[in-house]
């Protein structure tokens, strides 16, 4: 037996059911996720377009015969399109990122909200918290589903909750230092920070009481984790989702902390070669899809997560029987998660062209100097509005910047540049270089 970091408990029996009872459940429950969705139109129209229905489902291998969901699919239903109940039922919305200005929303009924918050109880339940601890939760409360979604899962398990939300780095390290939290909650890279502005004022590692961190939301290393567990002298647990299937929820580390336990009983999780679409076998890195087995208010058949990991099938000390997802090692498309916030491309594009006076020529550069990541757009101006008043140049950086604020949520900062010095690319434009030089591992690597 490995040693556990921390004391191993579940939180519900289901965790623990055998493969054999896991899968009959999954059968059951897809048939009946299929019978959901046909209330939706898209799924309907999707559904009779392949010929499949409930009856088509025999083994959990027909999963294969239902039809992919995209995040464009949700734009294309925008807002509320992909509804499976009646809109008075809906309790609660969240959403995230759309490629365009408008965000994805999921909707959850009230079945939807006990079934989020057990599942986020599940894998902190796993990652040490007791209904005895003090949880500081650093995350944005808002549309965003981590603030929301981690606090249910902590109310559920009983614990107290310091709700301090994002941002004030001074003022939450106040709160942990005076309320004396024992779990901090948050994205992996704002904990490097809150340890860094710790530091400089002064504090040592464990100076503050926390002992357990629960880091989601973007991706992170196995070396951020070493980083993070010296510097706030914690253990540090890794936890997965996405808004579309739930939010936070969908997979987390328990005490062995190898790899991130799917909630296979709540939700079906293929690995495919994001290219052919055929799966990979286990082991092998691709691109999660996930059908969601029992959301009522807005079920998802099939849902290109576009996150790529692999699938660790092994037995795991823990107890637990559920398959174990890597850490997310990449992305299938081009989406950039920055301080946390998922930003596409081409919301900046859209942001720029809607200021007048910019070429619709940019350029993204990424970095991570520190703990927090920097992001800035390098944007040519047009000739014939290239200004020698600084006065003028700075209205129209603030101009920019402030539509890149709205469009994606977060301020990135804009430097003007003269027309034509953006390289040109001969095929597709280069509009990011990544310099955070992120290393991808789970200490082990894929088969
Ligand atoms: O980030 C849900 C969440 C909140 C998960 C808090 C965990 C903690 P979205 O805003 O829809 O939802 O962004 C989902 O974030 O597809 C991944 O690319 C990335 N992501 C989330 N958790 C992790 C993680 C929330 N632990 C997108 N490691 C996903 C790597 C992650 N990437």
């Amino acid at each position: 037996m490995p040693e556990f970091k921390v004391e191993n408990r579940v939180w519900d029996a289901e965790e623990t059911m055998s493969r054999d009872q896991l899968r009959a459940c999954q059968l059951e429950r897809l048939r009946s996720c299929v019978a959901r969705v046909s209330a939706v139109p898209f799924y309907k129209e999707a559904l009779a377009r392949l010929g499949v229905g409930p009856e088509s489902i025999r083994t959990l291998d027909d999963i294969r015969r239902l039809p992919l969901t995209t995040k464009e699919d949700f734009r294309r239903n925008y807002p509320l399109g992909l509804l499976a109940v009646p809109r008075e039922q809906v309790v609660r919305i969240h959403g995230s990122s759309g490629t365009t200005g408008k965000p994805v929303f999921v909707a959850y009924n009230t079945a939807d909200m006990v079934l989020w918050s057990n599942l986020c109880a599940r894998f902190l339940v796993a990652g040490g918290l007791r209904p005895e601890h003090m949880v500081h939760i650093a995350f944005g409360y808002g549309l965003f589903t981590g603030g929301f979604g981690l606090h249910q899962g902590v109310e559920r398990v009983g614990a107290a909750i310091v709700p301090a939300a994002a941002g004030n780095t001074n003022r939450q390290i106040l709160l942990l230092q005076d309320l004396k939290a024992d779990v901090l909650i948050c994205t992996p890279s704002y904990a490097l920070n809150i340890a860094e502005v710790g530091r400089e004022q002064g504090l040592r590692p464990g100076d503050l009481r926390l002992r357990y961190g629960h880091f989601g939301g973007e991706p992170w290393t196995e070396d951020m984790r070493v980083r993070i567990e010296a510097e706030l002298g914690i253990h540090a647990f890794n936890n997965y989702g996405l808004s579309e299937v739930m939010g936070p929820g969908v997979s987390g580390e328990c005490a062995v902390q190898k790899g991130m336990h799917l909630q296979e009983d709540h939700f079906l999780v293929e690995c495919l070669n994001p290219d052919t679409l055929e799966p990979v076998s286990v082991g092998e890195k691709g691109e999660l899809v996930i059908t969601t087995l029992t959301k009522e208010a807005m079920p998802v058949l099939r849902y290109r997560t576009r996150d790529i990991a692999w699938l660790d099938s092994s037995p795991c000390p823990c107890g637990r029987t559920t398959v174990r997802m890597s850490r997310v090692v990449g992305r299938s498309d081009d989406m950039l998660i920055i301080r946390g916030v998922n930003v596409f491309p081409s919301q900046i594009e859209e942001a720029l062209l809607r200021v007048e006076g910019t070429a619709p020529h940019y350029l993204i550069e990424l970095d991570r100097p520190g703990a927090m990541d920097e992001a800035k757009v390098k944007v040519e101006i047009r000739p014939q509005d290239f200004s020698d008043r600084i006065s003028e140049l700075r209205a129209l950086k603030g101009r920019i910047e402030r539509e890149i604020g709205i469009i994606t949520g977060i301020h990135i900062e804009v430097e003007l540049v003269e027309p034509h010095s953006l390289e040109r690319a001969v095929g597709k434009a280069k509009r990011v270089i990544d310099h955070r030089q992120v290393r991808m591992s789970d200490g082990s690597s894929p088969g």
